[in-house]
């Protein structure tokens, strides 16, 4: 993470690109095994893919240090992996099994790791903001110099609590990042068809805050604009809210007919992912060449073999633990 810049000060050294490309590689190709383990029933429940937003996820967390706070939504496979949990344990917490992150009760939609300061995993949209809010204000009133970070999508910005979290966060000068995910679909519905304002970073300007947009295809990018904001946070300047211009090239779910928008959008968007251009723009200054990307590839296939064979070993809850945490446990 420190290598981020090249002396000169000229940007982000080729070495650090590379282990960016990989860091979406491993999350593109994670997320490819779980659709597959899916249709095979071995993952059940919802599942929500964030193939073509990688960048979002490995560009912010570039920002964050190990003290500051990760809070994200239903489609959080990538912030997880990006955080730096342990991918079996992220792949087994999608089996349902004891081993996973949050002992197979939450699955997909429920990744957490206090360790990692990784608040979830948040299936209600929207929901993660003012818990965002809440955990910033601690760390105001602790006087804690951290971060909480805070992702969401752009569908958000239809609920209340998006509005009342960035007015609270304003108003008391709450060191949170907001990061908009914003992939122009809530489900099926279009951005366009349903904001008057589609541009999200003029409601967080509406507040007060300093807001601003990025490529969310540019991983590189996105990692400059997430460290100025996060600069400005622990300088003690109040929240900062960053749009990021992104797609999902996978529909809302595993269950979704995509009706919304046609093949050729999608095909459109894949041309200009976050891998894809980053790939080509190393290749084409001569620091990644075809042996080197199949070493990319052939690491992240072993790490996520061990992971699915760790999850396939790991056993279920047993029954007798079903009510443990749902209740108070009763004093001895
Ligand atoms: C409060 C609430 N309303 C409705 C839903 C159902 N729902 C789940 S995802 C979603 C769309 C959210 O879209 P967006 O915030 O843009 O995030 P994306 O899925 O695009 O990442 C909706 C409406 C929900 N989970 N919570």
């Amino acid at each position: 993470m420190n290598t981020h810049a090249e002396a000169d000060g000229s940007g982000p050294d080729s070495r650090h690109l590379l282990q960016l490309l990989q860091a979406m590689l491993r999350i593109r190709r994670f997320e490819e095994r779980c659709a597959e383990l899916y249709m095979e029933e071995k993952i059940r429940g919802f599942l929500h893919l964030y193939i073509g937003e990688e960048a979002v996820a490995v560009g912010v967390m570039q920002a964050l240090t190990a003290e500051d706070a990760v809070i994200a939504t239903y489609r959080e496979h990538g912030h997880a992996l990006a955080r730096g949990l342990d991918m079996k344990a992220v792949m087994a917490e999608m089996f349902g099994k004891a081993g996973g992150s949050s002992r197979g009760r939450g699955g997909s939609m429920h990744i957490f790791d206090k360790n990692k300061r990784f608040y979830g995993g948040n299936a209600i949209v929207a929901g993660a903001l003012p818990m965002a809010v809440g955990m910033a204000l601690a760390d105001k009133l602790q006087g804690h110099k951290r971060v909480t970070c805070c992702f969401f999508g752009e569908g958000a910005a239809a609920e209340g609590e998006f509005h009342e979290s960035l007015n609270l966060a304003q108003l008391w000068r709450l060191p949170v990042l907001f990061v908009c995910e914003n992939n122009r679909y809530a489900m099926g519905t279009a951005l366009a068809i349903s904001e008057s304002e589609q541009r999200i970073f003029k409601k967080a300007e509406s507040y007060g805050l300093v807001a601003r947009e990025v490529d969310g295809m540019q991983v590189a990018a996105v990692e400059a604009a997430a460290r100025e904001c996060c600069e400005a946070i622990r300088q003690g300047g109040g929240p900062r809210f960053l749009e990021c211009l992104t797609y999902r090239f996978r529909g809302h779910s595993m269950f979704d007919t995509q009706l919304y928008r046609t093949p050729e959008e999608v095909e459109q968007w894949q041309q200009k992912g976050p891998i894809v251009q980053l790939r080509q723009r190393l290749e084409q200054s001569g620091e990644l060449d075809e042996a080197r990307w199949q070493q990319l590839e052939q690491a992240v296939r072993l790490e996520l073999n061990e992971a699915v064979s760790f999850a396939e070993q790991s056993a279920f809850e047993p029954e007798s633990e079903l009510c443990r945490g749902v209740y108070q446990e009763p004093e001895a």
